[in-house]
């Protein structure tokens, strides 16, 4: 197995509208970042991703790019950038870029040329079609965010293709010209000193020539597989590493969802010279009751059997990401752990636990390092997010189902529900503005903070703190081998790790060694009876959630208590 800085790494996701503001307009910017690194140096992380930072008219929050190589007004200028980027590196922190190019903005150069007239330059650089007849678009495929995935174009009078909002529309990859642009503008960044790239819907980069209607399973038709994985998707990605990536020592990792553990060894095999690592969505997917929406948890015997896939397919062959959420996912305590307040520090620790044991790359999601919640939405119009406010209208206001039914699963899915500020203290607005922030504090701000938790050596931060420092000292919890134990039950993740020492170094943590991890986590609110394997009976305790002793066989696992056991 390759062993590389970026499999050692600890990732911190910020989402820069919602992490610190630093000139009081309530939106959060690059001088907050850079406010805040010494917090981030502090907690241990190794690399920073940046959610987009891009000139945007924000339909999607900076999802939607309308200039590569200039910087949101909102947040600040380039010269910010720079002195980010100098700052982060000072400290020994990377930068990995967020890059969006399965679309751009409706207000990108490119576009605003391309609507023009059926033979501008820029024609095809965008997907344009006829509709079926003046009325009807091109087919019946519906886009992420709700509604057709064509609009149709008064000028020219077609319809172009957005997989997701209007004001989105997707590039031709197809078209050579799209592709150098592209890796025109990465190879700018690059040369600016950048870290890597996150990959936004990569996948999706690669369409199909003949687009048919999609099968119906909610309100459109599917569009996934003619668009997600296809047919030249490995051919651009190659070309991609070839003409920019491999010239660099970056890190890139491509958010592919709907990705198998077949198609990513293909994506980030350790030879197949495309990406180091893909964002695969599976363990956080498919329990959706309509769409995407659903208000139940995901059974633990099917959040192991999906993560233990995983683990044991890429060992070896391809690298993994781990995660629990991010700026598209509701909170992973609120989600996967407890969040009433006697359960709600336990299990946020018992996640990182879960979590940072496995094998591959830990990110960790601003505010997950404080167990910060999902937000108790009061009304529709709190939403800020254009998915959220577009399911609203088209499965409950104009559509199917009653609010009753409807809102219990906004308030679990809802992407706002990870957008809502970073909580620094217990002051107005939890710190993050002296203004009115764009979107509301959680109310919880006063009990959750980073100020009081950087302040409580028992806190959430300190956990993920230790176990972050603990990756640096043991190579066993970024190589060792993965195997899970007691599979059926509903109560208890249980794996071990394990590494033989092959004689090759890492580059962070040094000499290997032969050693083995038990990894015990309890994701449920009663005790759960559980007998040590025979081998761990004795075995010292390296980092637990509670105040515990586990040198006995026979033990009784408290609820979301989690422990693990070392053996050399
Ligand atoms: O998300 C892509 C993606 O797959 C989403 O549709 C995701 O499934 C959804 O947000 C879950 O509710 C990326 C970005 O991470 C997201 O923020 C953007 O809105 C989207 O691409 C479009 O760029
Ligand atoms: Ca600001």
């Amino acid at each position: 197995m390759i062993k590389t800085w970026w499999k050692e790494a600890v990732i911190y996701q910020i989402y820069p509208r919602s992490f610190m503001d630093s000139n009081g307009d309530g939106i959060g910017d690059l001088q907050g970042i850079i406010s805040r690194l010494d917090y981030l140096k502090y907690l241990g992380i190794d690399v920073i991703w940046l959610s987009p930072i891009y000139q945007s008219p924000n339909d999607d929050n900076g999802y939607d790019i309308s200039d590569y190589q200039a910087v949101m007004k909102e947040f600040g200028t380039m010269d910010d950038f720079d002195e980010l980027l100098a700052k982060a590196h000072e400290r020994g922190i990377r930068i990995v870029m967020d890059l969006v190019v399965n679309h751009t903005s409706d207000e990108h150069k490119w576009f605003m040329e391309s609507r023009k007239s059926k033979d501008n330059e820029y024609r095809d650089y965008y997907i344009w079609r006829e509709g079926k007849d003046a009325n009807t678009p091109p087919n019946n495929w519906g886009a992420c965010f709700g509604g057709s995935a064509w609009q149709y174009d008064e000028i020219t009078g077609m319809y172009y293709l957005h997989l997701f909002s209007r004001k989105q529309p997707d590039l031709n990859w197809d078209n050579p010209k799209v592709r150098q642009e592209v890796f025109d503008m990465m190879t700018w960044w690059c040369d600016k000193g950048i870290d890597g790239f996150r990959m936004d819907v990569i996948s999706m980069i690669s369409k199909t020539a003949d687009m048919p209607d999609g099968e119906v399973h909610d309100l459109y038709g599917d569009f996934a597989p003619y668009c997600v994985h296809g047919p030249n998707v490995h051919r651009y990605l190659q070309e991609m590493n070839e003409k920019v990536l491999s010239k660099y020592d970056i890190m890139t990792v491509g958010e592919t969802a709907g990705v198998t553990t077949q198609q990513a060894k293909q994506y980030a095999g350790e030879d197949t010279r495309e990406l180091n690592m893909v964002f695969q969505f599976e363990h956080v997917e498919g329990d959706g009751k309509y769409g995407k929406w659903t208000d139940e948890k995901i059974p633990l015997t099917t959040l192991k059997k999906t993560l233990s896939r995983w683990q044991n397919e890429l060992y070896g062959k391809a690298w993994n990401s781990l995660f629990w959420d991010n700026h598209d996912q509701p909170r992973a305590v609120s989600r996967f752990g407890d969040d009433r307040p006697a359960y709600r520090e336990v299990s946020a620790k018992m996640l990182a636990i879960c979590l940072h044991m496995l094998q591959g790359t830990p990110y960790i999601y601003q505010g997950e390092e404080l167990g910060m919640t999902n937000y108790p939405f009061k009304s529709p119009d709190d939403f800020r997010d254009i998915e959220s406010i577009n399911a609203y209208r088209e499965w409950c206001a104009e559509g199917p189902l009653s609010h009753e039914v409807f809102w219990p699963c906004m308030l679990f899915k809802s992407r706002d529900n990870a957008r809502t500020p970073m909580q620094w203290d217990d002051s107005l607005q939890a710190g993050f503005t002296s203004g009115t922030p764009w979107i509301a504090v959680n109310p919880n701000y006063k009990e959750i903070n980073a100020d009081a938790q950087t302040k409580d050596s028992d806190s959430v931060f300190h956990f993920y703190k230790k176990l972050i420092a603990l990756r640096k000292e043991l190579p066993v919890m970024v190589y060792g081998k993965y195997e899970l134990l007691f599979e059926e039950s509903e109560a208890l993740f249980v794996y071990t790790r394990t590494l033989e020492d092959d004689g090759q170094p890492a580059p962070q943590t040094g000499s290997l060694k032969s050693e083995k991890l038990l990894v015990v986590c309890s994701f449920c609110d009663h005790e759960t009876d559980f007998t040590l394997p025979d081998e761990f009976i004795g075995a010292p305790c390296l980092i637990s959630n509670l105040e515990n002793t586990y040198d006995r066989p026979n033990l009784t696992v408290k609820p979301y208590e989690a422990f693990v056991l070392y053996k050399k």
